[in-house]
């Protein structure tokens, strides 16, 4: 007898495996590690467009629940079980109009809301500082004008990490070298294209110090999944001296050292696409990139600083090993700007990926730097060539790199 009274209808069956998967679907959306979470916003602007979903949301959810629910029922109600056809009627002007204006009427409502979120959105008159923001296959690159007053005397050229200071008005003026891409920091807006001949603006602003991850969030080619950038909010203080180390000039390493040898490659192999600001050749005259002669971008990242930062390669590589990256992510808000200013030391830098990228970086990163391809792009990289180094090379440049801090 119990056994039978245990067997679960088919009906109730489906229902519970319904309501089991509906179940999974929202806790999913529970996820306290999502980085890229737009319901989890860590500043101002993208409040205004978390507070606009919570608006939204749940006025589309009611009018979706409602539509399915009376769909449903108009179904199971009315399906053929053999009946006559209902007679064919057409116009009730009652039903029309007022179908009419609910949806007109929930409309207005939202548009208000929507438009009030875009003006807001788009005010830049409050602007506190400005940083250039150039997206290129498959990397961004950062360029902040002369800015007096935050210590900026004169630009700087960074790429992978936008490094801000937290509660400032930071616009964002941005633009493409080849294709269009498109820039979003979840946690601190909404996205916006970065069109080739055009400058968009886009506000940032960080309430707390931390990394903000993000990605290209308009399909650019090839390795558009692996173009990422992270944004770094710094304390007023911590930014100031940010900016005092990437205007620090340039020391070429000491005489007879594993790095001297590496400068000595650098400037053989990798200058004619890659600025250190301050190199010189051996004749003693600057060593200027030209990477509009060897890149179909016509960019290479500024690697001036690299060590300041913590990624390389659209920031899907880090520069830190796993364990000392998790203490820089993990830090909390007081401790972060230190461990962040600290760079990357010897015994904290990632060799794996640096070395795997000197060695073949097309075989890291797809990016059409096929020496056989290159008829497509007149002759020009679209990415950084596999330069054949050898690991004596390879050796030198790592000590070479870790002295630009
Ligand atoms: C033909 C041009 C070219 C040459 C030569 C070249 N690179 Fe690159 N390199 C690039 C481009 C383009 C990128 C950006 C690739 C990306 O992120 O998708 C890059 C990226 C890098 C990065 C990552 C930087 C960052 O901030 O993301 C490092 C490090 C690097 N190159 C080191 C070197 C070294 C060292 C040499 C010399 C041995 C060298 N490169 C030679 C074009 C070049
Ligand atoms: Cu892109």
């Amino acid at each position: 007898m119990d056994t039978v009274n245990n067997v679960k209808s088919p009906r109730r069956r489906i229902s519970t495996t319904v309501a089991g998967i509906t179940g999974m679907l929202f806790l999913a959306g529970c996820a306290t590690n999502a980085p890229q979470d737009t319901w989890q916003a860590k500043g101002p602007n993208a409040q205004i467009i978390s507070d606009l979903q919570w608006i939204v949301f749940p006025i589309a959810g009611v009018v979706g629940v409602l539509v399915f629910a009376f769909a449903a029922y108009t179904m199971l109600k009315y399906r053929d079980k053999g009946q006559p056809i209902p007679t064919q009627g057409h116009g009730k002007p009652i039903a029309e109009i007022i179908l009419t204006i609910i949806p007109a009427l929930i409309l207005t409502v939202v548009g208000v809301f929507t438009f009030r979120a875009i003006f807001d959105l788009a005010k830049t008159e409050d602007t506190e500082m400005i940083i250039n923001v150039t997206g290129q296959q498959w990397w961004w690159e950062y360029d902040y004008p002369v800015q007096t007053e935050l210590g900026i005397k004169s630009p700087i050229i960074s790429s992978g990490q936008l490094v801000m200071p937290v509660g400032t008005k930071v616009l964002l003026r941005e633009t493409s070298r080849d294709v269009i891409h498109s820039y979003w920091i979840p946690a601190l807006n909404g996205k916006k294209d970065a069109v080739p001949g055009r400058i968009h603006l886009l506000r940032l602003e960080a309430d707390k110090p931390g990394i903000y991850a993000g990605q290209c969030t308009e399909f650019c080619g090839l390795s558009h999944a692996n173009m990422r950038m992270e944004a770094v909010a710094l304390s007023k203080e911590d930014f100031a001296k940010w900016v005092a180390g990437q205007q620090k000039a340039y020391t070429s390493p000491a005489d007879g050292t594993l790095a001297k040898e590496g400068e000595t490659v650098f400037l053989n192999q990798c200058v004619r696409c890659h600025q250190v600001n301050g190199l010189n050749k051996a004749d003693g005259t600057p060593a200027i990139a030209a990477p509009d002669e060897n890149v179909y971008s016509g960019a290479a990242p500024n690697l001036s600083h690299l060590m300041s930062r913590n990624t390389f390669a659209g920031a899907i590589f880090d520069l830190l090993r796993k364990n000392c990256r998790a203490d820089v992510w993990n830090a909390k808000s007081e401790e972060f700007g230190a461990k962040y200013l600290a760079g990357v030391s010897e015994s904290c830098l990632n060799q794996t990926d640096l070395r795997a990228w000197l060695r073949n970086a097309p075989a890291m990163k797809p990016m059409y730097a096929d020496p056989a391809k290159l008829t497509k792009t007149g002759g020009k990289y679209r990415g950084m060539p596999n330069l054949g180094l050898t690991e004596d090379d390879i050796d030198k440049l790592v000590a070479y790199l870790l002295t630009l801090k």
